[in-house]
C-alpha cells in the first residue's frame, strides 16, 4: 500500500494490492483530458439489454455483455499515449495497457458493485473533474468487510491481486460531474 493511500483511506483494513497516487496529473493535463473525453462519441453503457446511465467509449477491446466475450474496439487514440506511458511506469515493468475505457458520470450517476472481467489483469483508474467515494467490499462470514478510498480528482488508483479479484468495487452517485479513464492490462495466461 502506498503512504498516500493510508492518508486518504476512510476506513480499514485496506484491500491488499490497492495502490493510490494523489495528483498523478497536473491541472492542465486534467483539463485537456476532460476536453478529449467529453468530445468522444460516448454511448450509454450497455449491459446486455440494459443501459447504464454512465456514458462510455472503449478502446482496444470492449466486453460485450450480450455475447459474453471480448470484442475488438477502436484502437487506443494517440492523445492517450503520454498518460499511458505514465500509467505503465507507475505499474512498473512489464505493465502493458491493452484496453482503455473513458467514462462520463453526470451528477447523480454511479456504478454498482462488480469486479472487472477476468479477461483483464491489473486495473488503473484516473479520476478527473471531481472526487468520488471508491467503495470496496468482500464477504466476511455473514457480513461484508468494507473499505472506502476517497479518490480525488487527478489521482490514480491501481487494483491488483485481492483488491482486484476478491473485493468488489462500486461508486455511489457522484455529487458533481466526474470523468474517469480506466486502463487495463490483459490477464496473464493461467499455468
Ligand atoms: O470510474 C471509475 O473509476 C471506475 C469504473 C469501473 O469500475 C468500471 O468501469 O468497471
Amino acid at each position: 500500500m502506498s503512504e498516500q493511500l493510508g492518508f486518504f483511506a476512510a476506513s480499514s483494513p485496506e484491500p491488499e494490492g490497492l495502490r493510490y497516487a494523489a495528483e498523478f496529473v497536473s491541472l492542465d493535463t486534467e483539463r485537456e483530458l476532460i476536453a478529449r473525453v467529453a468530445a468522444l462519441p460516448l454511448q450509454p453503457f450497455q449491459f446486455g439489454q440494459y443501459e447504464g446511465k454512465r456514458r462510455v467509449a472503449s478502446f482496444g477491446f470492449r466486453y460485450d455483455y450480450g455475447l459474453r466475450r471480448l470484442q475488438d474496439a477502436d484502437p487506443i487514440p494517440h492523445w492517450l499515449s503520454p498518460i499511458i506511458g505514465q500509467v505503465e511506469a507507475f505499474g512498473g515493468p512489464p505493465t502493458h495497457i491493452a484496453q482503455v475505457l473513458c467514462t462520463e458520470y453526470d451528477t447523480g450517476v454511479g456504478i454498482g458493485w462488480h469486479r472487472d472481467k477476468p479477461h483483464f489483469g491489473r486495473v488503473f483508474g484516473l479520476s478527473l473533474g471531481s472526487a468520488c467515494k471508491f467503495r470496496f467490499r468482500r464477504p466476511a462470514g455473514e457480513k461484508w468487510q468494507r473499505f472506502t478510498l476517497d479518490a480525488a480528482p487527478r489521482s490514480l488508483y491501481m487494483m491488483s491481486g485481492p483488491s482486484r479479484e476478491a473485493w468488489e468495487h462500486s461508486i455511489p452517485a457522484v455529487e458533481q460531474p466526474r470523468y474517469s479513464i480506466t486502463f487495463r492490462t490483459m490477464a496473464e495466461p493461467k499455468r
